[in-house]
């Protein structure tokens, strides 16, 4: 029997488990957009209570939970600051600027070295014909292209508190913030306490085949319900999915083996010559490897593992991503060791070719 490849391209990979299926076939079900599902408003309900928000709302993908936020933050016109690394303003197709008309504000390194609160009163610049208004923050916890980093809460209040003294409204992109919490053994309130929005994914280590939910006040809630309508995300029997994001959720309080596997990987991979993984050791599910030195393109790398039945994720610039995910086994762990130190003899008994390459 050829065995499934060991797939750490991402963390929404994941298969719904057999319990997740069950769940789907037995969910009630009614009209969500009547307002009718039962098992939508659960998850819903029980969503807003892990984050500490009033109401939540259940949408199809993580890109549509934060477009939807900054849609009912700001109006057109108005500028939204972000982290330049940021996944809303790297990977979601400009969706707000596209649809909302709204100004995204770059900030180089705002999640990096403690100068997030002088970055953030850069941003914001005095009231001026020239300037398009800041309305809006948007923070990232977990960070996903840093590798999975956490911004402690100490180091969340005090950016939000500077940011609501500026006059702005901060949504947080918690796709992962349950591996934060994780990471840190903390409550997820304590990371969502002081955003007016969070978004989370169901569908990332949780574990779910569809779904994020957005949290925040009723009044907040009701402007997103309105703007997922218009975005055509008005679901209706949807209740199939929230069961099984019910099961998902409950699964937030098991993310730390995805940590311990990580760390694990991370450690044989930094030990391999030519080979670095930053953040050392990775603080939550995420490996960045570093291939620079070892003179090897991360398509070079991911391509000779994938012969190897392990799947990785070229990450920029001499960099691959490599996520750990309820799908991945101690069993998988060891196969993805066993992977990488093939590379590093290969690439050994290689290395004279390797030299001469420009
Ligand atoms: N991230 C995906 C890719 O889009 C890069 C991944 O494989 O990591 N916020 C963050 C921090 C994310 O990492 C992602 C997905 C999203 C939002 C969007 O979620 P989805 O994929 O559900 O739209």
């Amino acid at each position: 029997m050829i065995d499934k490849d060991v797939d750490l391209r991402s963390d929404t990979v994941t298969s719904p488990t057999a319990e997740m299926r069950e769940a789907m076939a037995r969910a009630m079900v009614g009209d969500d957009v009547y307002g009718e599902d039962p098992t939508v408003k659960q998850l819903e309900q029980e969503g807003a209570a892990c984050v500490g928000k009033e109401e939540a709302l259940f949408l199809p993908s993580g890109t549509m939970g934060n477009l939807v936020a900054v849609l009912s933050h700001t109006g057109r016109g108005d500028a939204v600051l972000l982290d330049s690394e940021s996944h809303i303003f790297y990977y979601e197709a400009g969706g707000a600027s596209v649809l909302g008309g709204v100004q995204f504000w770059p900030l180089e390194g705002l999640h990096e070295g403690g100068g997030a609160v002088e970055m953030i009163k850069k941003g914001v610049r005095p009231p001026d014909q020239h300037f398009a208004p800041v309305r809006l923050l948007c923070l990232e916890n977990t960070h996903n292209r840093l590798g999975g980093v956490v911004m402690p809460p100490g180091a969340m209040e005090e950016v939000c508190s500077a940011a609501r003294h500026l006059g702005l409204v901060v949504h947080l992109d918690g796709a992962r913030i349950f591996n934060a919490a994780a990471a840190l053994q903390l409550p997820a309130t304590d990371f969502t306490r002081h955003c007016d929005s969070v978004m989370f994914c169901l569908s990332k280590g949780l574990g779910a085949p569809v779904g994020s939910l957005l949290a925040g006040t009723t009044s907040f809630i009701a402007r997103a319900r309105r703007n997922r309508k218009l975005l055509g995300g008005g679901m209706r029997q949807a209740g199939v999915l929230a069961a099984a994001g019910l099961l998902a959720l409950e699964h937030r309080h098991a993310l730390q083996e995805d940590h311990r596997r990580a760390r694990e990987l991370a450690r044989e991979i930094a030990a391999l010559p030519g080979l670095d993984v930053d953040p050392f050791p990775p603080p939550t599910n995420m490996i960045i490897v570093h291939t620079a030195g070892a003179n090897c393109s991360p398509g070079e790398f991911c391509a000779f593992l994938a012969e190897q039945g392990i799947k990785a994720i070229p990450f920029g610039e001499n960099r691959v991503r490599m996520v750990t995910h309820r799908d991945i086994s101690d069993e998988d762990i060891g196969r993805a060791i066993n992977g990488v130190k093939a590379w590093s003899l290969h690439f050994q008994s290689q290395g004279s070719r390797g030299g001469d390459r420009p």
